[in-house]
């Protein structure tokens, strides 16, 4: 079919040169000559139904690739913002998790952000209990995130220029993790610390898959 297609079209094509020749024949310079071999061409292609065996064709997939071009673009992967929502000092608070007697909170979204969370000492027994916090990113399957933790100074403010704790690759998991000392000192010394917690896009366009960011304390 395709054969006898090209055929045919292949006819056409000779005949309107044929068309052509003789018309130029007659009179009209080049740059005329020129013109015509590009109009009737064109017209043929797009309007006349003997070459439309080729040109039908060409046409239906040159409409389709742009329509589903179009289609993709427009409806069912419709561009998203995967760059920072906000910086680091105006990150999302997810308050206090229990460093030491153990606690944790869950947060989850999509695209790059900033969180913060407060690793707590809540045991003021006289006996120490250590503290300790492990960050855990789980991407979705169909994007990768980065971690990285921040993590400020013991009963200080929230440090983002602190030096970047990288998230250890565990499957579709980045986690970070640490642990001190619960100095007891006179009257008691506050160990908590405050987590500034980076969430980084790395791949992927799914703007409906969600990372789940885990703070646990107490580990
Ligand atoms: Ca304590
Ligand atoms: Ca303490
Ligand atoms: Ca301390």
């Amino acid at each position: 079919m395709g054969q006898s297609t090209m055929g045919s079209a292949g006819w056409m094509v000779i005949a309107v040169t044929a068309v052509l020749g003789s018309a130029c024949a007659t009179g009209g310079g080049i740059s005329d000559e020129l013109e015509q071999t590009e109009d009737p061409t064109t017209s043929s292609t797009s309007s006349t139904g003997g070459m439309g065996g080729m040109a039908t064709s060409d046409g239906g997939m040159g409409g389709m690739e742009e329509m589903g071009g179009m289609g993709g673009m427009g409806g069912m992967a419709p561009m998203c913002d995967f760059g920072h929502m906000h910086t680091c000092e105006m990150s999302t608070d997810l308050g206090n998790v229990s460093g030491d007697d153990g606690g944790s909170t869950t947060q989850t979204g999509v695209g790059s952000t900033w969180l913060k969370v407060r690793i707590k000492e809540t045991n003021s027994s006289i006996f120490e209990e250590d503290l300790s916090y492990r960050v855990t990113l789980t991407s979705p399957p169909n994007v990768d995130y980065d971690l990285a933790v921040h993590q400020g100074p013991q009963d200080g403010p929230l440090n983002c220029n602190a030096n970047a704790k990288p998230g250890v690759a565990m499957g579709l998991d980045k986690v970070v993790s640490d642990g001190w000392d619960d100095d007891q000192g006179l009257g008691g010394e506050d160990d908590s610390v405050w987590l500034a917690v980076e969430i980084r896009h790395l791949s992927g366009t799914d703007c409906e898959a969600e990372w789940t960011l885990t703070v646990e304390g107490g580990i």
